[in-house]
């Protein structure tokens, strides 16, 4: 049995309310006008929080689930547009790296995504990957492995898509992912993005977000605790 403290962090409330329902001894505390939920499942210690919507949000949540909450491992569920045509709602996509697609110092001669001192993309923890793809293979399930790009907008067009597809060659998109990445890789915690489909990004999207939000918020979290009693280390 590892002794590992998990963070699973979401973003909106549909993204973490399957995961809290499962916890045992369940303790609520407040914290930078924040809830987090800090627990068990099937005997591991977890907190669980939803940041709020984008990039600031995120961070600060993720930042608090370490440096307050004492977290060593951090795993992200929720929802995300597709890029990829080979990604339809519902489906599962794990980012193999996390970029910002609205960060833009190109006037400087830089390229998109990128500041200096950081990284264009920020890559996961490669032991958590494999979890999940040994996760998948058990309950028959198809994921793909991807970059995922964040930024500070909910995208709906598909010419703003299509940059984003060749820019960043990104599989997906959402708002939150590459924070989790910047506080992780910086101070050093082992992080996994896991995002389930639930538009394409693309006129029809806040329909379809609407739609299917929670059904696909639920399949991700579900993969998630899967995930939590996979891992051994
Ligand atoms: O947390 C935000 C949510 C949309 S904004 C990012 N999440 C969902 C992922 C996502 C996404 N991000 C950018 C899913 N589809 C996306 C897309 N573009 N097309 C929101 C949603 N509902 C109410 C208020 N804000």
């Amino acid at each position: 049995m590892s002794n590992r403290k998990i963070a699973i962090m979401g973003a909106m409330p549909e993204e973490i309310e399957p995961i809290i329902s499962k916890l045992k001894d369940l303790k609520e505390t407040s914290y930078a006008a924040n809830t987090y939920y800090e627990g068990t499942y099937n005997g591991k210690e977890v907190v669980v929080a939803y940041s709020k919507i984008g990039k600031v949000f995120a961070t600060l949540t993720a930042t608090s689930l370490i440096a307050k909450f004492g977290c060593d491992t951090l795993l992200f569920s929720g929802v995300a547009g597709a890029i990829s045509p080979e990604l339809n709602i519902g489906d599962l996509i794990i980012a193999d790296g996390l970029c910002q697609h609205d960060l833009d110092i190109t006037a400087f001669g830089h390229p998109y995504g990128y500041v200096p001192e950081g990284e264009v993309c920020i890559p996961t923890d490669v032991y958590l990957r494999n979890i999940a793809k040994e996760v998948a293979k058990e309950k028959g399930l198809k994921l793909l492995e991807g970059i995922i790009a964040t930024g500070d907008q909910f995208v709906a067009n598909t010419e703003r898509k299509d940059w984003i597809s060749e820019t960043f060659k990104a599989h997906a998109l959402e708002m939150e992912g590459a924070s989790v990445a910047v506080v992780c890789s910086s101070l050093d915690i082992p992080f996994f993005i896991l995002r389930a489909i639930s538009d394409s990004a693309d006129m029809d999207a806040s329909f379809n977000f609407d739609t299917f939000l929670e059904s696909s918020a639920k399949i991700s979290a579900d993969f998630i605790l899967s995930m939590v009693d996979a891992i051994d280390r």
